[in-house]
């Protein structure tokens, strides 16, 4: 499947996923409570978790609509993490929209972002399975929350390190990012009636599609187009962030003048474009972008292979296409 055509399937699917969504965070008394859950579902998103979801169902040859339920569960979820994080960081903008701390205030991001977590597990319980794989699916979903709480502590502490280690590094992303799309492929699986090897293929996947996925976003704050990607690049550097680039770069830069100089950058709110273009270009020249960017590309190329355990079918071209799109698309 072409880019094109993956990208207008991806808008569809998403778009009535989207429908689907609303109607399950629509019950409730309390008028304004509604609206602040709906707020960030409602500016859309890209849909990626549901949306593979449902086609690993179809492409384990299930039917795809009974996936429906679970496949929204964890698009509510992975929302209700992005409202405690934009209050966690204090960002003020998600998907266009002021965010919902902005809109409304922190007590009630906080209580909407519980609510949707209650939903989630709400809507999760709609799914049409047997009581064991009710079961398989609670516990695969709940899992796997944990996993993005640890991933985000981790997060936070590794913002207070000099040096991470790269093994610190995956093992972060892998909980904050990779561990909800394993669920949601997993749970895909399950519910589409996959083998054992078939739902152990699509959460290996999945995690490793999330890395890579990841890592790219790392690459693309750093030398994407700052128009195309509606933020400075660079914003990475003065933040400090441990990037994988930047850990690969303390790690092989030399000690000397360069590394002093990019050391001193890293989380400079006050460094200048000039300087950040500077670091930039230091980072390119030390090679750590080529790195992540192959490590990324590496990630995309064994998700891929996971997928070998699958019929041929538009679903399954689908899931590749999928892997292309979140690892090596310029923006
Ligand atoms: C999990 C108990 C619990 C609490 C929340 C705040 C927090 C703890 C975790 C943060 C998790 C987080 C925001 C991870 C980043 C995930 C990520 C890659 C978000 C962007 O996903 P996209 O690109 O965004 O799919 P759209 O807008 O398309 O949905």
């Amino acid at each position: 499947m072409d880019e094109k055509t993956f990208r207008k399937e991806l808008v569809k699917r998403a778009d009535d996923m989207g429908e689907h969504i609303m109607s399950f965070l629509g019950g409730g008394e309390h008028d304004e409570l509604i609206k602040a859950m709906r707020h960030y579902p409602s500016a859309g998103g890209k849909r990626m978790r549901p949306v593979t979801a449902v086609a690993v169902a179809e492409a384990v040859g299930g039917k795809g609509e009974n996936a429906i339920p679970f496949a929204c569960a964890i698009e509510i979820v992975h929302n209700f993490t992005l409202v405690h994080d934009d209050v966690m960081d204090n960002d003020d903008v998600r998907r266009g929209l002021p965010a919902v701390h902005v809109v409304w205030d922190i007590p009630t991001a906080i209580i909407a972002g519980d609510a949707m977590f209650a939903k989630g597990f709400e809507t999760l319980a709609d799914t049409e399975v047997d009581a064991k794989d009710a079961r398989r699916l609670l516990k695969l979903t709940a899992n796997a929350i944990y996993l993005v709480a640890e991933g985000q502590q981790m997060d936070m502490e590794n913002e207070t390190q000099e040096q991470v280690s790269v093994e610190r590094y995956l093992d972060t992303i892998q909980k904050k990012t990779a561990e909800l799309f394993a669920a949601a492929t997993e749970g895909g699986a399950i519910i589409g009636g996959g083998t054992a090897e078939q739902i152990a293929s699509m959460r290996e996947y999945a995690i490793l599609m999330g890395i890579g996925f990841q890592i790219w976003d790392d690459v693309l704050g750093i030398a994407a187009d700052p128009e195309l990607l509606g933020k400075p690049v660079g914003s990475d550097i003065r933040n400090g962030k441990r990037t994988l680039i930047v850990l690969h770069a303390l790690e092989t830069m030399p000690e000397g003048e360069e590394r002093h100089r990019l050391l001193s950058m890293l989380g400079d709110h006050d460094a200048s474009d000039d300087d950040v273009v500077w670091a930039i270009d230091a980072l390119d020249r030390n090679g750590s972008i080529g790195h992540a960017r192959n490590m990324a590309l590496e990630y995309a190329h064994r998700s891929k292979e996971c997928l070998e355990c699958l019929p041929e079918c538009l679903d399954r071209e689908f899931l590749v296409a999928m892997v292309d799109f979140s690892v090596g698309r310029e923006l």
